[in-house]
């Protein structure tokens, strides 16, 4: 039997209170081809204070780092909650500027627009010193994350995001769980944090780290069971590296993208922008054998983290991964679906947010605004230089109703654009051939157009934005109402 102990390695630095290891033992079995139903009853609570906390990661080579934290003791969290548990959050923002105001936006999780976390257009922003509160009950399994929405560059530089795990989605369940959560750090040769961003990496693809690390490690080597099926949560956590990841070597499959349970695919590669995850299916390599998965995207393949094999043989069998617990959902009308085009340009044509004054409008606060545009969203860029109000929404639908998004990216960057509120349903790309896929955030490649499928949710204003959060914050975004 697997032990927490036996998997710690790797993952040491996030352990705390609130939250588990990356790694944890695979449970229950059940029956196959089941539609989820809500597992557990009840409420799960949970106390965060976002403050500034000096932290030492392996990856810093021996520094301390002001990093931001959601608590102490856990640089980044994870929580978990079985489907059907309702998730009770109260925080306090204790972080280390007047003007520093917080929400927590719970990234992929089609909950009630007002538990959202969108400062100025879901709720008041919490400003330091005092207390914001939400609750719900996550009504699909997966893997999430959860992190401020307000001068996002900086808190995820800073390291400011948690990870949210819905479990209830396994038919049967893996020999163990490895949760890696990828992301770069910015840290100058005199060991501290250079600036989050640059005009030239807001204009082009973001501004990089120096550092790379999974789980707060350069290339960790984890121990894993051999031959063993093992679950990898994969996170892309970074502000703006764009990673294609792969197994050297190694039987694999992709079972979920972006918490959206799939039949399982033979995994060769799958590209990751900001704010994607991949769950993965790895059959471990034999006692003494070990796996290497590597990012494909970067200049060499870069090694992000090794699976090294202990211990007798968990299986002989043919790596036969089981899908996972299908959750329920609208189902897309691709028939009766309202085309709806998107243009993701640079440079606005100064027809950003116009319509000031133009119904109730949304008052921004000053954090929450850019100086500068560098990109739009069909022409509208948002905050538009200095403007206090937003114009109208990028587009109004029905809830209950299908829609057909047609993406275009005109740019020479790759744009992982984010929806809240919602999965996509990937239906088809003017440059690839990609299978069907549900997710909340799809990749658009220079120059690519992507059509994705869409039933409108729940009512509400729920934003639409590129999560390169440079982008995001010099113009790339929007939001669509759903009435
Ligand atoms: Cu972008």
């Amino acid at each position: 039997m697997l032990t927490r102990r036996d998997l710690m390695v790797g993952a040491a630095a996030f352990t705390g209170s609130a939250a588990a290891s990356f790694l944890s033992a695979g449970r229950k079995v059940e029956a196959r081809e089941v539609i989820a139903e809500p597992i557990a009853h009840g409420v799960k609570s949970i106390v965060f204070d976002l403050a500034e906390r000096p932290t030492a990661l392996p990856c810093f080579g021996g520094k301390t780092l002001p990093l931001w934290t959601f608590q102490a003791g856990t640089p980044v969290p994870i929580v978990r909650v079985k489907l059907g548990e309702r998730l009770d959050t109260l925080f306090k923002n204790d972080l280390p500027r007047a003007e520093e105001v917080a929400t927590i936006h719970w990234h992929g999780l089609r909950i009630q627009n007002t538990q959202d976390g969108v400062p100025y257009m879901t709720q008041k922003p919490i400003p330091p010193g005092r207390e914001g509160h939400y609750s719900f009950v996550p009504p699909d399994t997966g893997s999430f994350f959860f992190h401020t929405h307000c001068n996002s560059t900086e808190h995820f530089g800073r390291g400011l995001i948690g990870l949210l795990i819905v479990e209830g989605d396994e038919i049967v369940p893996p020999d163990g769980e490895v949760v890696l959560m990828m992301k770069d750090w910015r840290i100058g040769p005199d060991g501290t944090f250079l600036p989050f961003s640059t005009d030239e990496g807001a204009a082009k693809g973001g501004t990089p780290g120096t550092v790379r690390s999974v789980n707060g490690e350069t290339s960790p080597v984890i121990t894993v069971p051999s031959s063993a099926n093992i679950r990898i949560r994969f996170y892309n956590l970074d502000p703006m590296r764009i990673s294609e990841i792969g197994f050297e070597d190694a039987q694999a499959a992709i079972i979920a993208t972006d918490g959206n349970g799939l039949p399982p695919m033979t995994f060769e590669s799958w590209r990751l922008g900001t704010a994607m995850r991949v769950d993965m299916l790895l059959r471990t390599a034999p006692p003494g054998g070990s796996v290497k998965l590597y990012d494909y995207y970067s200049k060499e393949p870069f090694v992000l983290a090794e699976f090294k094999s202990e211990g007798p043989p968990k299986r002989n069998d043919t790596f036969d991964p089981t899908p996972l617990k299908v959750m329920p959902f609208a189902k897309f009308d691709e028939a009766n679906a309202q085309i709806v085009p998107f243009e993701f340009s640079a440079t606005p044509t100064g027809q950003a947010v116009a319509a000031i004054g133009a119904g109730p409008g949304i008052e921004i606060g000053p954090l929450c605004l850019a100086k500068r545009t560098f990109w739009a969203i069909n022409k509208q860029a948002w905050p538009g230089h200095d403007h206090r109000d937003l114009g109208p929404p990028l587009a109004v639908l029905k809830s209950g109703q299908s829609y057909i998004f047609e993406l275009d990216n005109t740019t020479p960057r790759s744009h992982p654009i984010h929806i809240h509120g919602h999965t996509f349903e990937v239906l088809n790309s003017s440059k690839r051939k990609l299978p069907r896929f549900r997710c909340d955030t799809v990749l658009l490649i220079p120059n690519e157009r992507i059509q994705v499928g869409l039933v409108a949710g729940l009512p509400g204003k729920w934003m639409f934005h590129c999560h390169i959060l440079e982008h995001q914050e010099a113009g790339m975004m929007g939001y669509i109402e759903v009435v």
